[in-house]
C-alpha cells in the first residue's frame, strides 16, 4: 500500500476465535447465561465477587488450553518486519498475541494473566485462580486482588499512547471486533481525523463498517495473513 508508514491495528475477540477463545456477541457468546456487559463491572464485582472471580478463573485458566492461529502469527511478522511505527491495540485480554511473537502491543482492556492488589495497588503476573483469596506477592495481605481487567465504566489503558500512536497514522485496520464498546470503537473516527486510510477484516459487517474506506469480509485466519503478504511484498 503506497505511501504507509505508520499503522495502528486494532483487535478485539474475532482475531481469537479461530483459537477456540469464544467471542463476546456471538451464538456462544454468554457465560452460564451471564452477558459480558453484567459481569464485567465494578457493580457485579462488589455484589458477587465470587461470581467475577469465578468468571475470569476459568477464562485464565481456558489460556493453558489455547494456541496462537495464523492471524496473531501474521500480525507478529508484520512487527518484527515493518520498518516503520506500529502499535496493535487489542481489547483482547488473552496473551495469543505475546504467545503469536508480537511485541509493539497494549492491552487496553487489561490482561487475564495479571492480577491489580486493591490493598497496595500493585499488579502482579497472575497464573492461578483469584477466588480462594489469596495474599498479593507485594504486600503480603491477603483476599484483595481482583482480575487487572478494565470493566464497563472503567477507564481503559493506554489512551495516552493510543493518541499519540492515532495521530501520525497513515493505515488504521480494525481486526474481529464488533465495534460495540467504546472507546475502541470510536477509534476509526479518530483515524479518519487524522486522515489515515481505514480497513477492516471482519467475519460480518460491524457497527462501525460505514466509517472504513475498505472492509473484507471473512475469517482472519485468512484474511490477515493475506493483508501481512500484501504490506510486506
Ligand atoms: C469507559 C474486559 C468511561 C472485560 C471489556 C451506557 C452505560 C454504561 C457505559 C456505557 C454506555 N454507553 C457507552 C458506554 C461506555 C462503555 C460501552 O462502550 N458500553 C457498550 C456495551 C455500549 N464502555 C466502557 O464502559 C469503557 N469505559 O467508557 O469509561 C470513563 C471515562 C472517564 C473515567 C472513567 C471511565 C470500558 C469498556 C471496556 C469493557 N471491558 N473487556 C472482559 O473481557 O471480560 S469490553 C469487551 O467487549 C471485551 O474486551 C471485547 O473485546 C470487547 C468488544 O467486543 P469484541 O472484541 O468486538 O467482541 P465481539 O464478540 O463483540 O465481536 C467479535 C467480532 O468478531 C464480531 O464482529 C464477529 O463477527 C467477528 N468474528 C468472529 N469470528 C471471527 C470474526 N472475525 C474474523 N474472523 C473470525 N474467525
Amino acid at each position: 500500500m503506497a505511501g504507509v508508514r505508520n499503522i495502528v491495528v486494532l483487535t478485539g475477540a474475532g482475531i481469537s476465535a479461530e483459537s477456540g477463545v469464544a467471542t463476546f456477541r456471538g451464538p456462544d457468546g454468554l457465560w452460564e447465561g451471564h452477558r459480558v456487559e453484567d459481569v464485567a463491572t465494578p457493580e457485579a464485582f462488589a455484589r458477587n465477587p465470587a461470581l467475577v472471580q469465578r468468571f475470569y478463573d476459568e477464562r485464565r485458566a481456558a489460556l493453558a488450553r489455547v494456541e496462537p492461529n495464523a492471524a496473531h502469527r501474521a500480525l507478529a511478522r508484520l512487527d518484527a518486519d515493518w520498518p516503520g511505527e506500529l502499535l496493535i491495540v487489542t481489547q483482547n485480554v488473552d496473551d495469543l498475541h505475546e504467545r503469536g511473537g508480537a511485541r509493539r502491543l497494549l492491552h487496553m482492556h487489561g490482561e487475564l494473566r495479571s492480577a491489580w492488589c486493591l490493598r497496595c495497588n500493585a499488579r502482579v503476573r497472575w497464573d492461578g485462580p483469584l477466588r480462594d483469596g489469596p495474599p498479593c506477592p507485594a504486600c503480603g495481605v491477603a483476599g484483595r486482588l481482583r482480575p487487572d481487567i478494565v470493566w464497563f465504566g472503567e477507564m481503559p489503558y493506554g489512551m495516552e499512547r493510543i493518541e499519540d500512536a492515532m495521530r501520525p497514522a497513515d493505515l488504521f485496520i480494525s481486526i474481529g471486533t464488533s465495534g460495540a464498546v467504546y472507546p475502541a470503537a470510536g477509534l476509526v473516527q479518530t483515524a479518519r481525523w487524522a486522515g489515515a486510510r481505514t480497513l477492516e477484516l471482519n467475519l460480518e459487517p460491524s457497527a462501525g463498517s460505514y466509517m472504513f474506506d475498505e472492509c473484507r469480509m471473512g475469517r482472519a485466519g485468512e484474511l490477515v495473513p493475506a493483508w501481512v503478504d500484501e504490506l510486506l511484498a
